[in-house]
């Protein structure tokens, strides 16, 4: 059991923070077949700008580092680098590694402080007791609760009863401190940590304009931070409430001028849940990086409708979006299965959700729609509906998840006492949206797996499918290249 665990250092000593974050099982090995985009930690990114800006040595560990290709190097360059603080950042699917990668440290540091972070400690704070190696959890928005832990460990700062926001255990229990309210002007925190290689390993997939070979290394941006919307499986509400915060149009424009002149990168991925919330700042936002003109294509994602399923994505939104140089919009359609839709809490339209894909047709990008299978009351007839859905649809490139009632999500805590009745398995590890996790009352966990990849090959073989994109590349020309780039993937993956 952890148990000193406050952090006393001698006063303003040069501390040396490492941070790591650890690749999800789908992107690990060499098949890749599920894999959709290699980005950077992006999160973990923004803690280490607060260590730097506290002017600590601060060192990123991640598999897009040559040096560090798995878990032991990194555990090895974590050892050989000595830090007096390990930050790791993880989801629920990465989280047992984490933790065996904090007890390799911990055993050959044994005065290191292992500090977890991430969606997964960030939704489920009690989880600080896992593996006996976490010193402190910290959950939701982190930069302002390290910045507390930092000043902490200098002797100059709260105790950590005081500071908020963290979990940590002290004489066999776990501390959860209060909740810390949201920064709502992001522009006056450290700008995220980048790290080259990373930056340059990292792609936007597997459709994408520019294609993935012609891309020089994929930011990610972060202008709007959560979102109300309050879907059940999603695990926003509970790691940032229902608040939005920002930065500021002028704060993204200059960062990724910035990126683009620092790094010549010339892809990015907006990382905002939902896009289109506040429409004019986002249209601003647009106009400013179309005066820019920075040569930079991102993607983003948005929503169509509301909760109440009224449309909010405007056709002027999506015509700046491209202006600005999005090549590719993402939207979740999800389910349109009814009881689904109400465990959800997450409607959709299919006339709206047609609707949005002609526009973006029409306005010359790309698009990807999100799909979640798995819901309890799923029949054959449902995915024959999906497919000829799809079929009607025409998006791009399809995306389809299997549903993951992550720990902590409202889904989750309402699956309550009946959790070992209705989920296939609570390994962690299973944890990746790629793999079953609920019981079905029709399907069988072998029958969604073969469904999943029968609704995407017969789509992407379609008469439909073939025809749509010819049309598309005919009207966008400079798509060519994306799409046979993503026939090849396709191919790979035995989609086609
Ligand atoms: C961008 C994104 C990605 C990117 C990059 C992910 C990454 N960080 O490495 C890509 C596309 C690679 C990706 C892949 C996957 N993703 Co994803 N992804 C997201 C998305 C859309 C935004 C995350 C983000 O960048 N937010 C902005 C940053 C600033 O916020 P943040 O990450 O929360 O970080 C803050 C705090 O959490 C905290 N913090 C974070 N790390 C640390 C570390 C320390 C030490 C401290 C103190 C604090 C701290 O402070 C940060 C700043 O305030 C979220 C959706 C969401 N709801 O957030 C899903 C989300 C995180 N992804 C999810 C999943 C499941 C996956 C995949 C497993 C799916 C798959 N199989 O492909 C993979 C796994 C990849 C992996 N590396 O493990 C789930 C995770 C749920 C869970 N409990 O595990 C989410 C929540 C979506 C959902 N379904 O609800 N993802």
């Amino acid at each position: 059991m952890v148990t000193n665990n406050e952090f006393k250092y001698s006063r303003k000593k040069q501390l040396k923070v490492g941070l790591v974050s650890l690749l999800g099982g789908e992107h690990l090995g060499t098949d890749r077949k599920n894999v959709q985009n290699d980005l950077e930690p992006f999160g973990l990114l923004y803690i280490g700008g607060v260590a730097k800006a506290q002017g600590y040595e601060t060192r990123i560990f991640h598999p897009y580092q040559k040096a560090n290709p798995d878990e032991e190097s990194i555990a090895k360059a974590v050892t050989e680098f000595k830090p007096e603080i390990l930050g790791i950042s993880s989801m629920t699917n990465t989280f047992n590694r984490s933790v065996a990668l904090a007890q390799k440290v911990k055993a050959r540091l044994p005065h290191t402080k292992i500090v977890f972070g991430g969606d997964h400690i960030g939704t489920n704070p009690r989880d600080v007791i896992q593996g006996n190696v976490i010193d402190v959890g910290v959950y939701g928005e982190g930069e302002e609760t390290f910045r507390e832990l930092l000043e902490n460990y200098n002797g100059s700062g709260k105790s950590l009863e005081e500071i908020k926001g963290i979990s940590f255990v002290k004489n066999r229990e776990i501390i959860i401190t209060e909740k810390r309210p949201r920064v709502m002007d992001r522009t006056q925190l450290p700008k995220p940590l980048r790290d080259e290689e990373i930056l340059k390993t990292a792609k936007v997939g597997v459709l994408m304009y520019p294609a993935p070979s012609e891309q020089t290394g994929a930011a990610s941006l972060l202008f709007q931070f959560g979102c109300p919307f309050g879907c059940k499986y999603c695990s926003a509400t509970t790691l940032y409430g229902s608040k939005l915060t920002r930065s500021s149009v002028e704060c993204v424009v200059e960062e990724m001028k910035d990126l683009k002149e620092q790094f010549g990168i010339n892809t990015a991925f907006f990382t905002d849940l939902t896009f289109n919330l506040n429409y004019k700042l986002s249209e601003e936002l647009c106009a400013n990086l179309e005066r820019a003109q920075l040569g930079v294509n991102w993607t983003a994602m948005v929503r169509p409708t509301s909760p109440n399923n009224q449309p909010i994505l405007k056709d002027s939104t999506i015509e700046a979006m491209v202006a600005g140089g999005c090549s590719k919009v993402a939207f979740g359609i999800e389910s349109f299965e009814e009881s689904a839709m109400q465990a959800y809490h997450r409607p959709t339209s299919l006339d709206e959700d047609y609707r949005t894909l002609r526009k973006i047709d029409e306005a010359g990008a790309l698009s990807k729609v999100f799909l979640i299978l798995g819901h309890p009351d799923e029949t054959l007839e449902y995915y024959n509906e999906v497919i000829s859905v799809l079929k009607t649809l025409m998006p791009d490139e399809v995306r389809i998840s299997f549903l993951t009632p992550f720990p902590g999500t409202p889904l989750w805590n309402d699956l309550e006492e009946k959790r070992n009745e209705v989920l296939l398995t609570t390994n962690y590890d299973d944890y990746t949206t790629f793999k079953p996790i609920m019981k079905m009352n029709h399907i069988s966990p072998d029958q969604l797996i073969k469904q999943r990849q029968r609704i995407l090959h017969e789509y992407y073989n379609s008469n439909e499918y073939t025809s749509h994109v010819r049309k598309k590349v005919a009207r966008t020309p400079k798509f060519k290249k994306s799409f046979d780039e993503f026939n090849e993937e396709l191919k790979r993956r035995e989609l086609i």
